[in-house]
């Protein structure tokens, strides 16, 4: 009828938005993209900040080679980023799905009854206060625990060796690993253990079957519908760890190699066909296409080692410690460090370690500027020589991707490049782990809704965020380092054989 206002067509339609979350070591991030995966909100609660009364410090709490997070203090983040992800104005009813990503290997340890807490949850009070009483293990293990060393030896003796261990589950035993970490509660801590709801004995059963990483799991839980608005039918796509959820957000093509320089620096690349572990790095399943593999190498002395050298070193400042690089040359005269503040996973070694020209050890480098230069490139040549042993092979052709927190420091990048000889990119949104979370999260519902698998690539042609050049190599530097990168494999192997 004309001049009557139709109520029904003023209506806002429902968007079709994705919410990718990142339970990463030191804060919960969020981003929401829509349709075309662009990038509309995001939010992000630190631990350290935000949370200052678990008293953490990087988000997690260390009693020598434990170390651990407050396992509530991640539920009451969630709470908290709900409300922020509100106050930036977003519906939460426009969201058609929701994938996630997390630090990996942290283990959460439900006490009897739990299941039973979360599926009568009040929507009208915070989850952090209904689930306190909720975990039999208060202080969950996080992947930069180093404190089973005897359960990894007992593993790989029962199974046959380290190798036989790799073939079966890709990695040979690592102290972080969750098998190991629940070993330890169950021998340290029985009656803890036994307080758990979800462990052996009868696992199998108690576990639902696994799925492919794609799956939509299911809509969302009535206490976020409830509590937030989110529409009933919005779907829960399987989350992942970190680093293959940074995969997923970075694209990554045969032939690339992926480098993220946070908290741990990780190095990845996409694996097609059958994969052959070893012993060193981590065959893990790919996130995003359930025929392929990923190869991770994970360095835990990262950022937090940058950052020491940098205050000790630059007084605090990014941009002493770049001046400090740049009147360095590459090569550093001869002189080489190993810094392993925390024990190193790749390889197992902690300690400071110095070199001169000739090769023989020194306490300490003269000048502060080849202590920052010793650090830089010593980071970056380990990560080529341990991806080069996973078969990755440098050269001009290569195309290195750079995301996390360093990200986006030129100095170090123009390092890498050398290192690697290789051009290096980065995407022009940052935060890859985030950013795939929300394409996984559009990809499995496309997935689901199209009834057929939609290969990952294919579906983000038209819808990848860009990327950037960011450094060339420079010839003389990369031809420099190819010598370099065998003197430093020799080095490493001369102080892993003196252990
Ligand atoms: C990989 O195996 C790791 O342990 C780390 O990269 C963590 O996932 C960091 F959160």
């Amino acid at each position: 009828m004309s001049g009557v206002p139709d109520i029904l067509s003023e209506v806002a339609p429902r968007r079709n938005y994705f919410l990718g979350l990142d339970f990463s070591t030191q804060q919960l991030k969020a981003v929401v993209v829509d349709e075309k995966l662009k990038v509309l909100h995001e939010a992000a609660v630190n631990f350290d900040r935000n949370l200052p009364e678990y008293r953490t410090s990087g988000g997690v709490k260390k009693n020598g080679s434990t170390i651990t997070a407050p396992t509530v203090m991640w539920v009451k983040a969630l709470d908290l980023l709900m409300d922020q992800l509100k106050i930036t104005g977003l519906d939460f009813q426009d969201i058609s799905a929701i994938s996630g990503a997390g630090q990996q290997h942290g283990s959460v340890y439900w006490r009897k009854g739990a299941e039973k807490v979360l599926s009568t949850l009040d929507p009208t009070k915070f989850m952090f206060l209904q689930l306190a009483n909720c975990f039999s293990v208060q202080d969950s293990p996080v992947w930069m625990d180093s404190s089973t060393q005897s359960y990894c030896e007992t593993m790989e003796k029962k199974l046959g060796g380290p190798q036989k261990l790799a073939d079966l589950t890709g990695s040979r035993a690592y102290e972080r690993f969750t098998g190991h970490q629940i070993a330890k509660v169950l021998t340290e801590k029985a009656e803890l253990y036994f307080n758990t709801e979800m462990c052996a004995p009868d696992l199998k059963e108690k576990l639902d079957k696994p799925v492919v990483a794609h799956t939509c799991l299911g809509p969302i839980s009535s206490y976020f519908v409830e509590r937030y608005s989110f529409d009933p039918s919005c779907q829960v796509v399987a989350f992942t760890g970190d680093n293959p959820a940074s995969l997923a957000g970075m694209c990554l093509e045969a032939g690339d190699i992926a480098i993220s320089l946070g908290t741990s620096d990780t190095v990845f690349l996409w694996l097609s066909g059958k994969p052959t572990p070893s012993l060193e790095g981590h065959v893990f399943c790919n996130p995003v296409d359930p025929d392929a593999y990923m190869a991770l190498l994970c360095f835990k002395n990262g950022s937090l080692t940058r950052e020491r050298i940098r205050n000790v070193y630059a007084n605090r400042s990014w941009d002493q410690f770049d001046a400090l690089l740049a009147c360095t040359p590459p090569g550093n005269h001869g002189y080489v460090g190993m810094f392993f503040d925390e024990k190193e996973i790749t390889p197992k070694i902690q300690g400071t370690f110095r070199f001169n020209a000739s090769d023989q050890r020194i306490n300490a480098f003269e000048e502060p500027a080849t202590e920052v230069r010793a650090l830089v490139e010593g980071q970056l040549l380990a990560k080529r020589v341990h991806a080069e042993r996973l078969g990755f092979s440098t050269g001009e052709s290569c195309r290195v991707f750079v995301t996390g927190g360093a990200s986006n420091n030129k100095s170090i990048l123009q390092v890498l490049s050398d290192v690697f000889n290789a051009h290096v990119y980065t995407q022009d949104t940052a935060n890859s782990t985030c950013l795939g979370s929300a394409y996984r999260a559009a990809h499995g519902l496309a997935v689901k809704e199209s009834d057929v698998f939609i290969p990952f690539n294919e579906f983000m042609a038209d819808r990848r965020p860009n990327f950037s050049l960011l450094c060339r190599p420079r010839l003389e530097a990369a031809q420099l380092y190819d010598s370099m990168a065998a003197r430093y494999a020799t080095l490493e192997s001369s102080v892993l054989t003196q252990l």
